[in-house]
């Protein structure tokens, strides 16, 4: 997958280079290209944005330097994705997430300030498929962390990056429900027993109890959960 981020911030995803996504970048799985908005001005103070049009507070991203590092992040690709992180978007989630990561190429652009002036992504449209997304219900100052943590959920899903596959099937929202807990050795702890099920070595048992786990839980912190379809 060819993913093409472009920021202010290059240095934020130096990040790439660590764990999984480091590793997904050195097999090739992955081919990761930062580029730096301010590459795409011209002039002396490299300016990246401006007043808002009809006044109010902050600053608005131009859309010059926006459109001319699109551009070059579009060059010589076919049905790409573009995605800005916003919290004005669609929420992001593990279904938009394996969406995602069966994609040839992906690219973010990478807000900050007030915003991005609204003709960059009408422009964007006409050549890609964009989407504003969100990671939920609070403000970042900028897109870049949001778009570490998406690509750490889409990449891992790509086929390959994560070693046993079986541990993408049971973990939490997979299956509309949060993961069930999880035990190791010691069998006891500071006095605190593994619960006896988990060592009767009955399979059936052991995968009642824990979709039971599953639904209690998920009543308990995330009750709009089984509230959807
Ligand atoms: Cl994706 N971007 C920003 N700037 N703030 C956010 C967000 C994204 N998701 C939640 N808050």
């Amino acid at each position: 997958m060819r993913i093409d981020i472009v920021t202010i911030f290059p240095a934020i995803f130096d990040a790439l280079d660590v764990s999984l996504l480091g590793r997904a970048k050195q097999n090739g799985i992955v081919d990761v290209r930062v580029r730096d908005l301010r590459d795409h001005t011209h002039d002396r103070h490299r300016t990246v944005d401006d007043t808002p049009y009809g006044g109010g507070a902050g600053m608005v991203m131009k859309p010059e330097p926006w459109g001319e590092a699109l551009d070059a992040a579009l060059e010589r690709t076919d049905d790409p994705v573009v995605i800005f992180p916003s919290p004005a978007g669609e929420v992001f989630t593990q279904s938009l997430a394996r969406q995602l990561s069966e994609e040839r190429h992906l690219v973010f652009g990478c807000g900050r300030y007030e915003g991005i002036d609204q003709r960059v992504f009408d422009d964007t449209a006409v050549r890609a498929r964009v989407r504003l997304v969100s990671l939920g219900d609070y403000v970042l100052n900028g897109g870049e962390v949001a778009v570490m943590a998406m690509l750490e959920a889409i990449v891992r899903l790509i086929p390959g990056v994560v070693g046993n596959p079986r541990s993408l099937v049971e973990e939490s929202h997979e299956d509309g429900l949060l993961e069930y807990p999880t035990y190791t050795k010691p069998p006891v702890w500071r006095g605190r027993e593994v619960p006896p099920v988990l060592l009767s070595g009955n399979h059936g048992e052991i995968a009642r109890w824990r979709r039971q786990q599953q639904v209690e839980r998920t009543r308990r912190v995330r009750p709009d959960l089984l509230d959807e379809d």
